[in-house]
């Protein structure tokens, strides 16, 4: 990122960077006979050490129901679960505990959002903005929702380097805008958004915000109340953690005044045939039996990234970054696809001449991992007029050697494409 790159020169780093790797079992092997080099981070991150072993602890020490049972069990594997969610909470700096719900990650926490505040607050020709930049998970559920109430969807632009259009966005805002729903960092090209700038801009309009989180977190230290977000989200699984479980951050006020979605075990009070009524926060919003191995790790992998600090993390990130802008800025044959001046570590790029996946192919039979195609942003790509980009995605335990590794990679590819 563009500020966090300019205190590198003035921070000296203590990433180290040799016992990371050695953390990382999976790393350590060879694809198609070339050693992995894992640039797929924005996708899902890989997993440490302490991670694994945490999930092997849980099943061969502690596995029990949560919340239920007087058994020694099941106390302890409820501690841990309760444990996760103050470490979840420190690591947004939510105010209250009870403000972290747990969830199966960012686009079921958009949709939980979507159904209970969205289906009670959203009329018929209220508006919600959305931006060009985001995931099919911070669009569709908003565009079932308006479908279901009649409510209009605009769509704030971005200019040429992948940055939102400010003006158009404040021109947008009016008294009609119920919900704003951006990203913190676009998965496809990196972009960093002023999230706290474009909150406070919705705020004065008299809406409410929530903010995609899911490739923000990875990378730098997030606070929720000093953005002031209604909602935040995120999910376990890039943040070294395991799939399937994240988190839906929501400001106290908001999520008592919302209805339960999903009905049955947890979630309850009492319940009769006559009528039921509904737990408290968190749990009104936690039916069933959790996952409660991934909420337990998630914590696990939140205290692994605080231990080598979000901090460094960006610094390091941002160098790697550079790095590898440098490099393939040589290669007069790519056109990077999102140029914009804060921005996290991901490189969307074509190369001339050839088709993403073609590039994506010849690089993993280099041993090369990256993504190609729509990133799950269809809107973005017609509206970028592409059909898709190579997506490099950079984590605290690549290397320069790895970037080198990709740029060799593509002068390879550019000579079986020319
Ligand atoms: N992006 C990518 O390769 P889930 O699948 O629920 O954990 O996260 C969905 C999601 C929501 N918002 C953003 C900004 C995201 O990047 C993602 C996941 C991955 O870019 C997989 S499609």
């Amino acid at each position: 990122m563009g500020m966090e790159r300019k205190s590198t020169i003035e921070r000296k780093l203590t990433i180290d960077i040799k016992k990371i790797r050695s953390e990382f079992p999976i790393l350590h092997q060879e694809v198609n006979g070339k050693p992995l080099v894992y640039f797929d981070n924005a996708a899902t991150s890989q997993k440490p050490i302490q991670v694994i072993k945490a999930i092997d602890d849980y099943y061969g020490r502690y596995n029990a129901n949560i919340h239920r049972g007087v058994h020694h069990l099941s106390q302890v594997a409820t501690d841990a679960y309760e444990k996760a969610r103050r470490t979840s909470q420190k690591f947004i700096n939510a105010e209250h505990e009870h403000e972290v719900l747990f969830t199966a990650g960012t686009t079921d926490s958009i949709n939980l959002v979507a159904q209970t505040w969205g289906r009670k607050n959203i009329q018929k020709g209220d508006e919600i903005i959305l931006t060009q930049l985001e995931h099919h998970s911070n669009i569709v559920p908003w565009q079932m929702l308006a479908e279901e109430k009649g409510a209009i969807i605009k769509v704030v632009d971005i200019n040429e380097a992948g940055e939102l259009d400010m003006e158009g966005y404040k021109s947008l805002l009016c008294n009609a805008t119920k919900l704003v729903a951006f990203n913190h960092i676009s998965n496809a090209l990196g972009t960093l958004n002023p999230v706290k700038e474009m909150t406070a801009l919705a705020h004065n309009a008299g809406a409410t915000v929530l903010i995609d989180g899911a490739q923000s977190v990875p990378h730098m230290k997030v606070d929720v109340q000093e953005l002031d977000a209604d909602f935040y989200t995120f999910s376990a699984h890039k943040i070294c953690g395991p799939t399937g479980v994240g988190v839906l951050y929501g400001k106290e006020a908001l999520l008592e005044k919302m209805p339960p979605w999903r009905g049955g075990g947890e979630m309850i009070k009492t319940v009769s045939f006559s009528g039921t009524t509904y737990n408290e926060l968190p749990f009104k919003f936690e039916a069933g039996t959790p996952h409660i191995e991934g909420g337990i790790v998630m914590g696990v992998a939140m205290d692994y990234l605080n231990q080598i600090g979000l901090e460094n993390i960006a610094a390091y990130e941002a160098e790697l970054l550079e790095y590898g802008v440098q490099k393939m800025a040589e290669l007069e044959y790519i056109d990077f696809i999102g140029t914009a001046k804060e921005k996290a570590s991901v490189i969307s790029f074509n190369m001339k001449g050839a088709h993403p996946f073609d590039v994506g192919t010849i690089l993993d039979k280099l041993g090369i991992a990256v993504r190609t195609g729509h990133h799950c942003c269809q809107p973005l790509m017609e509206r970028l007029g592409i059909p898709g980009t190579v997506r490099a995605s950079f984590a605290f335990y690549n290397t320069k050697e790895e970037i080198d590794a990709l740029v060799s990679g593509l002068e390879r590819a550019h000579k079986m494409f020319s």
